[in-house]
């Protein structure tokens, strides 16, 4: 009986799963390949800590709220609030590096942009936002356009019939008030960015569109690209086409009445790899449509302990990354923003990087694309999510979707990771599975992984038999000897011991340092005690058999707001390797070395 309960509570589940994923607008991807206008630059806001602009005095939602952007029509009119008249913020941008005001705020702001608009004949329109955490309601013209949860993640809307040829005004209410069943929940350690911290575009497109496309190596092949292409507004089937001139490639197919069809062709490629990262352009057309893309080719597979990158045996001398811009403060957005942060990666000898705990915007995988330099990508999945909630499955399982949606074509991204430090039980085991089992379903090229932890078997022995490691395929591992276990030459006594016989990536390690802070390797947020980790560190990693490649916690400090030590930390989270300044600790040249060792070792 109880079998029966749980076969039926799973399959109102995929029910209720399904419906909520198809009540979602379908997602466009690569936006750069598109007829976009932007309305990044000003706009005007409100700040609304009590959500006044949102529900009434009975706590109701208001039908009249600010998204009506009313104005007094005579002079006895009572009208609270004007948008023209309030100050204005930067998108993309958050809100707490703007405003002092609003360094530590979680809230509601509202956001309003007007714009004008020729319409065209036979043409769609879309709002499309690159991330804005948390909460996002939008509205166009008064009109609720829908909502969208997940601060990391794009989403869009059709706009086509609301929009008019002048003064059209789009607002949105962002609330990046944190809740215990959100993803990520109310722990964190970084600092809770609140806005429309991503570039938003309108995207025009003709009425039958190429809405999205898989063109990436069959698995196990080089040679073999296996993918689909997906029209929006077919009515019956059309002819796509798609074509890599470089490669003599020019393949049609033929989609279904969902406007769906396989794609499958050889085609001799010079594969993509750090070394070689060369993207092909690729265009995919229809008799009105045609979007262009650069497009790198590549395998990746596990071999027993190896990951195999076409074919070859690699080691990934990696760093973790958060989304945070060190010189200006504050959420990175821009192109220049994400070709410092790869630029420094590099400089350290990274080949690879851990877009650490979310999905970072697209410039970071797009230009990672172009450096060649290989991506672990990851969902907010952090520490203690409600395991047992089916909505906050559904939310962490949307914030996927749309991840993999974004970026399945980047031949940078190796590895999609579904969580970081989750706490063994039962409950969590299912959730993460079967977030496993939709990315895969999703994109059954990449690698599945996940940031897991170790305990000791004994005190000179750490284990890694975290269960979930059975459905991965790769493991990666945090663990702080050093910092908050024990001391940095507790490293040189522990043996690893792994239940697995997969490829292990030590996803963080590290310690704190102060730039400029020094003494001796014993005293605490001095650069020479990060140094002196890293290097018990580095020799204990070296001797694990199994280790395909290491994430040191982190490339550079980054505000976090569980880190107040007056003078030291200032709610900055100091393991970075590279101070919130742009300067190099004596420990980012202890990594680099080590690196450029591997490099010379031919890893
Ligand atoms: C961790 C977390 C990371 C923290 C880091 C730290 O294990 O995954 O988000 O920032 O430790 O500095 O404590």
């Amino acid at each position: 009986m109880m079998i029966k309960v749980g076969a039926l509570l799973t399959f109102l589940l995929i029910l209720v799963t399904a419906s909520q994923a198809q009540q979602r607008p379908a997602l466009i991807t690569n936006i750069e390949g598109r007829h976009t206008m932007d309305l990044n630059g000003r706009w005007q806001t409100i700040i609304d800590q009590y959500e006044t602009g949102y529900y009434d005095y009975r706590y109701q939602p208001s039908t009249d709220g600010y998204f009506k952007n009313a104005k007094p029509k005579s002079p006895s009119d009572l009208i609270e609030y004007d948008f023209d008249a309030s100050e204005q913020l930067n998108v993309p941008g958050d809100w707490n590096s703007q405003d002092q005001r609003l360094l530590f705020y979680e809230g509601t702001v509202w956001y309003k942009k007007s714009f004008d608009y020729q319409k065209k004949d036979r043409t769609r329109l879309f709002v499309y936002f690159g991330a804005a955490n948390y909460l996002a309601d939008v509205y166009l013209n008064g009109q609720k356009l829908g909502r969208h949860e997940g601060g990391f993640t794009p989403f869009n809307f059709e706009i086509t019939n609301l929009v008019r040829e002048k003064d059209n005004f789009l607002i949105v209410k962002v609330d990046n008030k944190r809740r215990r069943d959100a993803v990520p929940t109310l722990n964190t350690d970084w600092w809770n960015y609140g806005g429309l911290t991503r570039d938003v575009n309108l995207v025009e497109v003709p009425d039958t569109f190429i809405e999205d496309y898989f063109l990436q190596l069959k698995k196990g092949s080089t040679n073999e690209i296996a993918g689909w292409v997906k029209l929006n507004g077919a009515a019956g089937s059309k002819v796509v086409t798609v074509e890599i001139p470089e490669a003599n490639v020019k393949q049609t197919v033929t989609t279904d009445a969902n406007g769906y069809a396989p794609v499958s062709f050889k085609a001799r490629l010079n594969l993509w790899s750090p070394e070689n990262p060369k993207l092909y352009s690729v265009k995919v057309s229809t008799d009105v449509d045609s979007v262009g893309d650069r497009i790198g080719f590549r395998s990746i597979e596990t071999r027993g302990t190896d990951i195999l990158l076409n074919g070859k045996p690699i080691f990934l001398r990696g760093i973790c990354i958060h989304e945070e811009s060190p010189l200006r403060g504050g959420r990175a957005f821009s192109k220049d923003d994400a070709r410092m942060l790869l630029t420094w990666a590099k400089e350290l000898g990274s080949n690879f990087v851990r877009l650490a705990h979310y999905p970072h915007n697209e410039h970071m995988t797009r230009l990672a694309d172009e450096m060649g330099i290989m991506v672990w990508s990851e969902i907010p999945v952090y520490w203690t999510v409600l395991w047992d909630n089916p909505d906050t499955f559904v939310n962490a399982k949307n914030q996927l979707d749309e991840n993999i949606t974004r970026d399945k074509n980047k031949a940078s991204v190796i590895l999609w990771s579904v969580a970081n430090e989750t706490p063994v039980s039962e409950a969590r085991l299912k959730f993460l599975r079967g977030l496993v089992d939709h990315a895969r379903s999703l994109d059954p090229t990449r690698l599945l992984t996940a940031a897991n932890e170790r305990h000791y078997a004994d005190p000179n022995t750490q284990l890694i038999d975290d269960p979930l490691g059975e459905y991965l395929d790769v493991l990666g591992c945090n663990e702080y000897v050093g910092w908050y276990d024990g001391l940095p030459e507790k490293a040189d006594r522990l043996q690893w011991k792994i239940n697995y016989n997969k490829p292990l990536i030590i996803s963080e390690f590290g310690g704190d340092a102060l730039f400029g802070n020094h003494g001796d390797k014993g005293v605490r947020w001095t650069e020479e005690y990060q140094k002196n980790l890293y290097e018990h560190q580095l020799a204990m990693l070296k001797k694990i058999p199994s280790l395909r490649g290491m994430t040191p916690w982190i490339l550079t400090d980054f505000r976090s707001p569980r880190r107040p030590l007056p003078r030291i930390q200032d709610f900055y989270n100091r393991k970075g390797l590279i101070s919130s300044r742009g300067e190099r600790k004596q420990a980012f040249y202890t990594l680099q070395n080590f690196y450029r060792g591997l490099i010379k070792e031919g890893k």
